[in-house]
C-alpha cells in the first residue's frame, strides 16, 4: 500500500514536471519570435540577468539564452567592451547593451518586441526596499558557497568555479583583500567557501522567519504590489529565485506560489531542483 502511495507521488510529481511548457498561457501577450533572434547573455545564478529573462518570458519574447561561463572573458568584452551579465544582442538593428533594467525597459517600449507597456513602473515601495536590503549580506552569504554546489552552467567547468570564488568573498573579508593573492591563497579561499557554508546552515531558521515578513508585503500570488505586474516584481523576484537554492528553508504559501506563478509566466526556472 505505501508502495502504490509512493508510487502516486511519483506520477503526480512527474506529470507536473512534464506538463507542456509551449501550450499558451491564459491571459498571455502572443507570441513575439524575431529571425534571427534576440540572444541574452547570461550567467544562471545573476539576479539582475534573471530580470532580462523574467521581463522577456513575460512578454512572451523568444530569445536565445547564452550562457557564459564564469571565466570567460572575451565574450562580454568582444560585446560591450567588459566581463559583464546580462547582455543582450539584437544583430538585425544594431543593438548590443548592457544593464538589466534598460534592457527590459527597452523591450517593453518598442513594439518590434510585443506590446508595449506590459510592466507597469516600479512604485519605489520602501517597505519591500528594506527588506530586501536587511537580507542582502547574509542572503548572499548562503547562497555564494551553494552556487559553487550546483549544477549551474557558468559552473560547468573548474575554472568558471575557481573565477567565481577569487571575485566573490565570504566571511565579510573585503573583496580587494580577498583578491589579493599575497594575502589569500587559492586554497584558503575554498577553505572559506567551506566554512561560510557550514555556518549558513545555522542560518536556514533565520531566512524562514525573513520569508514570513516579506509575505505580508506581497499583495497577492501574481504580482508583489497592488495594480498589478511592474518593475517591483521585476527585482524582486529575480532576488527570490536566488534563494530557492537553499534547502531547508520553509516559505509561506502565498511567497510560493509567487515564486512558482511567475516562473512559470515568465519560463524562468526556480533554483530549488539542486537544493542544497
Ligand atoms: N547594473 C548591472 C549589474 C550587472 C552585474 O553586476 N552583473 C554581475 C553578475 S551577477 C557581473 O557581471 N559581474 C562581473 C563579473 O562577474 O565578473 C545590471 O543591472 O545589469
Amino acid at each position: 500500500m505505501t508502495r502504490l502511495i509512493l508510487l502516486m507521488c511519483g506520477l503526480a510529481y512527474a506529470s507536473a514536471l512534464l506538463m507542456p511548457v509551449a501550450s499558451p498561457k491564459a491571459g498571455q501577450a502572443s507570441r513575439v519570435i524575431l529571425d534571427p533572434l534576440p540572444k541574452v547573455y547570461v550567467y544562471d545564478h545573476c539576479p539582475f540577468c534573471v530580470r532580462v529573462r523574467l521581463g522577456f518570458g513575460l512578454k512572451n519574447l523568444k530569445y536565445e539564452t547564452v550562457f557564459m561561463a564564469n571565466d570567460d572573458i572575451p565574450t562580454p568584452t568582444a560585446l560591450v567592451g567588459k566581463k559583464i551579465a546580462p547582455i543582450f544582442e539584437d544583430k538585425d538593428v544594431d543593438v548590443c547593451m548592457a544593464e538589466s533594467m534598460d534592457i527590459v525597459k527597452l523591450a517593453d517600449a518598442d513594439p518590434r518586441y510585443g506590446a508595449v507597456g506590459q510592466i507597469k513602473p516600479a512604485t519605489d515601495r520602501d517597505d519591500i526596499k528594506a527588506w530586501m536590503k536587511t537580507v542582502k549580506a547574509r542572503n548572499s552569504m548562503m547562497q555564494r558557497p551553494r552556487y559553487m554546489m550546483s549544477y549551474l552552467p557558468e559552473f560547468a567547468n573548474e575554472d568558471g568555479k575557481n573565477a567565481f570564488v577569487k571575485n566573490h568573498p565570504v566571511g565579510g573579508v573585503e573583496k580587494s583583500e580577498w583578491k589579493d593573492d599575497s594575502k589569500w591563497s587559492f586554497d584558503q579561499r575554498w577553505s572559506a567557501y567551506v566554512d561560510s557554508y557550514k555556518q549558513s546552515l545555522l542560518e536556514i531558521d533565520d531566512v524562514t522567519a525573513s520569508l514570513k515578513e516579506l509575505d505580508d508585503l506581497i499583495f497577492c500570488e501574481d504580482y508583489c504590489t497592488e495594480g498589478g505586474l511592474s518593475y517591483d516584481d521585476i527585482d524582486l523576484w529575480s532576488r527570490l529565485r536566488s534563494l530557492t537554492i537553499i534547502k531547508g528553508v520553509t516559505w509561506p504559501t502565498k511567497t510560493w506560489k509567487y515564486m512558482k506563478n511567475l516562473s512559470t509566466k515568465g519560463d524562468v526556472p526556480l533554483l530549488d531542483c539542486m537544493q542544497c
